[in-house]
């Protein structure tokens, strides 16, 4: 695998729409406060007022259509802001950061799901992101369940909610694919449990890494 370093208070979740992962960072957080650490809640793309103006441009559902190589840089142009401007900055002073999604998105959705080519991806985490998580939830759902969850919440579905069902399901391989090749960094979650039972899976599995990673 890369020998990209892993921060250890660098946290991800990862897992397709309608997951939980919003809802189980919530938990997470209030967590690590109890016991006195510092938290950055953050998410991608976005996590910085510039790249949530990336945000905005990736997932609006404009009338253009946009080229996959275009969503990948823009993906990337985020996380090269959110890195520098959010994520190193709150590691450095010691502060745990809980990311909703990082690079893993990346390989999952346009690797895995837009075909894109991985090495292309590898190299961009690589030469502009420069470091992993030491741990990342994936939150993992059945396809059709997590659209389940979240219809209806938004009568205008954002640009990557309107693809089509094939298209998560290739994310999905995806990221399971990286779980099991990385088991040390990933702990996959079975998202279908009620949702206290998956919270309570996700704080047990960040309270392992808590110890000795003050
Ligand atoms: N993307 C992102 C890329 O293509 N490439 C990249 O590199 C990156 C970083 C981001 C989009 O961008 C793509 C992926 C995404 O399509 P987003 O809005 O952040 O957009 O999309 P999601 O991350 O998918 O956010 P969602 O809100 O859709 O999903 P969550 O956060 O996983 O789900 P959550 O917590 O909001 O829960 C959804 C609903 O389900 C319920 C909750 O109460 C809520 O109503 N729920 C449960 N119900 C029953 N049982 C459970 N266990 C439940 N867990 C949650």
């Amino acid at each position: 695998m890369s020998g990209l370093p892993s921060h250890p208070r660098l946290v991800s979740l990862e897992g397709g729409e309608g997951a939980g992962k919003t809802t189980v960072l919530a938990a997470l957080r209030a967590g690590l406060e109890a016991t006195g650490r510092e938290v950055v809640v953050t998410r991608e793309p976005g996590g910085t007022p510039f790249a949530e103006r990336i945000r905005e441009l990736l997932l609006d559902p404009g009338a253009e259509p946009v080229s996959a190589e275009t969503e990948l840089l823009l993906m990337f142009a985020s996380r090269a802001q959110h890195v520098r401007a959010t994520v190193q900055p709150a590691l450095d002073r010691g502060a745990w950061v809980l990311t909703d999604r990082f690079t893993d998105s990346s390989f999952a959705y346009q690797g895995a799901g837009r075909g894109l080519d991985q090495g292309l991806i590898a190299l961009l985490e690589e030469r502009v992101v420069g470091l992993r998580p030491g741990l990342t939830l994936l939150l993992d759902l059945d396809v059709a369940q997590g659209r389940a969850r979240i219809e209806g919440r938004d009568p205008r579905p954002d640009r990557i909610e309107r693809e089509r069902d094939a298209f998560f399901e290739r994310a999905r391989a995806g990221v399971l694919a990286r779980a099991a090749a990385e088991p040390e960094r990933f702990r996959v979650l079975d998202a279908s449990r009620p949702l206290q039972e998956v919270v309570a899976a996700a704080v047990a599995a960040l309270r392992d890494r808590t110890e000795g990673a003050r």
